[in-house]
């Protein structure tokens, strides 16, 4: 059985392309696989959050995904702070990891932007971190969606440098599992960036506890063009937010972009749009009940958390320290 890894930030209520991109897939990796999901807290200070938010997303997004269906009983689901072998490891990997190959990221160049040496220094080595979030476990597949394959390369790199340096095949190769569709939803003010939950429109994206009238009102405003639906997918060249708003019919149905096209091709954005809102009901509607019913018991929330850091460090703690160990700290 292969153990599998993923994170998410709390820096939000999770949006549809984390779900598409990632939740969802999570949910049914857990069928033939031992899954370590995270809250990944520390990532999230790597830009400012206020501290009482952070503890009130982190534990909405907790709701989120056991709304969605990850199951604590089988999993792991924890938040990444309550571990203390990932930052035990990400110093090391800090270490193995060469300046060069941190400035060759472009999500750091995307998030930094112009204003390069007024971001923190976390945000730099922000890969290190993750790389150590999934070796800790020596994990071997890792659910994400299409922005964070470098990363992941990297996670690679650091995996062969540590073995090479150390002399021994300590940490496994880690392989990507990018969903062939969905694994980029883009923001529905502009189809060219990549929706987020941290974007300062809420009206860019959708978020996993909006209710039907907001579902409504956000697709009615999304950006659209013109011309009407094509009947080819060659159609939705140079069409950004055509083809974003049919990927994700296409991604919440689990059938092609040019099904859709041959249900929905020479309609124009208005019908199409009320077909959208549906779908998009269709699946949110339940997981926003259940969360909803879910952050009345923060308690519960809290709970579920730390049992799960309970059992993540029974895995995490001797592996840390075998790494620990081969660097040559005295023990
Ligand atoms: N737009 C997206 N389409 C598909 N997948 C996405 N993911 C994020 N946005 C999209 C995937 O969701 C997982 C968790 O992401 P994250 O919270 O760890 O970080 P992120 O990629 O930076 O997500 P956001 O929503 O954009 O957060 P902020 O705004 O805080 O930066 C990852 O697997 C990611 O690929």
């Amino acid at each position: 059985m292969r153990r599998i890894f993923s994170g998410i930030q709390p820096t939000g209520i999770p949006q549809l392309g984390n779900y598409l991109g990632a939740i969802r897939n999570w949910v049914g990796l857990q069928r033939d696989n031992e899954c370590i999901f995270c809250l990944v807290d520390m990532h999230a200070i790597t830009v400012w959050q206020e501290p009482a938010a952070l503890r009130e997303q982190t534990l909405a997004q907790t709701a989120v995904l056991l709304a969605s269906g990850i199951d604590v009983q089988r999993h792991i689901l924890f938040n990444q702070s309550a571990v203390t072998a990932h930052a035990r490891l990400a110093w090391i990997f800090n270490c193995v990891a060469r300046l060069g190959w941190l400035n060759r990221m472009t999500q750091f160049k995307d998030k930094a932007g112009k204003d390069r040496e007024n971001h923190s220094a976390g945000l730099y080595v922000y890969p290190d971190l993750m790389a150590a979030d999934i070796l800790t476990y020596k994990a071997t597949a890792v659910p994400v969606g299409d922005d964070q394959r470098q990363h992941l390369e990297l996670t690679n790199d650091i995996a062969q440098k540590f073995n090479h340096d150390y002399g021994l095949d300590f940490f496994p190769i880690v392989e990507a599992l990018i969903p062939p569709q969905g694994a980029r939803i883009m923001s529905l003010r502009d189809g060219t960036k990549k929706m987020s939950k941290s974007d300062p429109s809420a009206q860019s994206r959708i978020e996993m506890t909006d209710d039907a009238d907001t579902i409504a009102l956000k697709i009615r405003r999304a950006k659209t063009d013109p011309e009407p639906l094509p009947g080819e997918e060659a159609g939705l060249e140079n069409r950004p937010e055509a083809r974003n708003l049919v990927t994700i019919y296409a991604t919440l149905q689990q059938c092609s972009i040019q099904d859709v096209l041959n249900q929905h091709g020479g309609e124009g954005f208005g019908p199409f749009k009320k077909a959208l809102t549906d779908v998009l009901v269709q699946h949110i509607a339940p997981i926003a009940d259940e969360t909803t019913r879910l952050l009345k018991e923060p308690g519960f929330l809290r709970d579920t958390l730390r049992d799960g850091a309970r059992r993540a460090n029974v895995i995490a703690e001797p592996i840390v320290a075998e790494a620990e160990s081969l660097v040559g700290f005295l023990k």
